[in-house]
């Protein structure tokens, strides 16, 4: 992994999130999204671990997970924008990106949903005997659903190859961990599946990638299902518009004390791998991508009225 692209892409995803509260607010673009800034290294860091022929899945707070596999910020901007040029010709939002080009099978508005298609796809790996390892990203709510045992415990029983990625992220939606899971990680439940299961600290963008690219090479040799715990912090509030009276800011202003991106330029600093400038610089061209992101959607055509009918599918 070079840490300065991997720095690069997590600015991305940081001014993309910052990008779409903005517009929300400015009323330039309409329904929902889940923004996941705090949370930008585990995505990379995941991401960096896959090879290209490999799958991804996510769920409703997805755009991070979508632009480190390689999505075009222009195009998921459009989408949020409702327009032609969007990953959904503008149909679906927030929650409903997929480019299986990258490899990226998609994000999914229903908790813990993402958790058995991507148990699927990995069997589909393992029947064709195609060498493809997917990945499953849920949250910590998702965690508590009942299909995540479903899959876990059939992916054990069948050597799947997919790694399943819990994002803990302290919350599900104005639930804390501490009220939320019974048990201290959400890893100590891998033993109950018979796989190997790891608790990290997932604002550590090394960690993450050299924790997940491990735990890759066993499963893409064969060694079955894992399961990854990256502990992190929603920095965000759940979704537009929540006012967060479940959290106090002192809570909130000790996490963005951990804010990876922070962390990472300090590493980068201390390592010799990106100068002050370099990181400037960094700052500034991710800036003007995603103003280019912004400037290529709100110029992008509406879909035709026309088609509105199109891909629908009634008995
Ligand atoms: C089946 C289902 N139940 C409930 C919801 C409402 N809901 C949306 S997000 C969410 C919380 C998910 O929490 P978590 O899995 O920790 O993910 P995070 O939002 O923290 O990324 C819930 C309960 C839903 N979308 N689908
Ligand atoms: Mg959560």
């Amino acid at each position: 992994m070079d840490s300065l692209q991997a720095y690069q892409m997590m600015l991305t995803i940081r001014f993309f999130e910052e990008a779409i509260e903005k517009l929300f607010l400015e009323g330039r673009i309409m329904g929902t999204a889940h923004t996941c800034i705090g949370q930008e290294a585990v995505a990379v860091g995941i991401a960096a671990a896959l090879e290209p022929h490999d799958a991804m899945t996510t769920t409703h707070r997805g755009h991070g997970h979508f632009l480190a596999r390689g999505a075009d910020p222009g195009r998921a901007m459009a989408e949020l924008f409702g327009r032609e040029t969007g990953y959904s010709r503008g149909r679906g939002g927030s929650q409903m990106m997929m480019d299986t080009s990258i490899g990226f099978y998609g994000a999914n508005g229903i908790t813990g949903g993402s958790i058995p298609f991507a148990t699927g796809l990995a069997l589909d790996a393992k029947l064709r005997g195609t060498g493809r390892v997917t990945v499953c990203f849920f949250g910590d709510g998702a965690s508590n659903q009942g299909v995540f045992h479903e899959s876990l415990n059939i992916a054990a029983l069948w050597d799947l190859p997919v790694l399943y990625v819990a994002e803990n992220n302290g919350y599900a939606m104005s639930t804390s961990t501490r009220k939320g899971l019974a048990s201290e990680r959400i890893a100590d439940r891998a033993a109950a599946y018979r796989m190997p299961g790891r608790t990290i600290d997932g604002n550590e963008l090394n960690s993450v990638y050299e924790t997940a690219a491990a735990m890759v090479k066993e499963i893409r040799a064969g060694q079955g299902p894992a399961l990854l715990e990256c502990r992190t912090y929603r920095l965000s509030g759940h979704s537009r518009g929540d006012p967060r009276v479940y959290r106090s800011r002192e809570e909130e202003n000790e996490a963005w004390q951990h804010d990876p991106i922070l962390r990472l330029e300090e590493t980068l600093k201390a390592t010799g791998s990106a100068s002050e400038d370099d990181i400037k610089k960094a700052r500034l061209t991710t800036k003007a991508r995603i103003e280019a992101a912004v400037t290529f959607a709100d110029n992008s055509p509406m879909p035709d009225p026309a088609s509105l009918t199109n891909s629908l599918f009634a008995e």
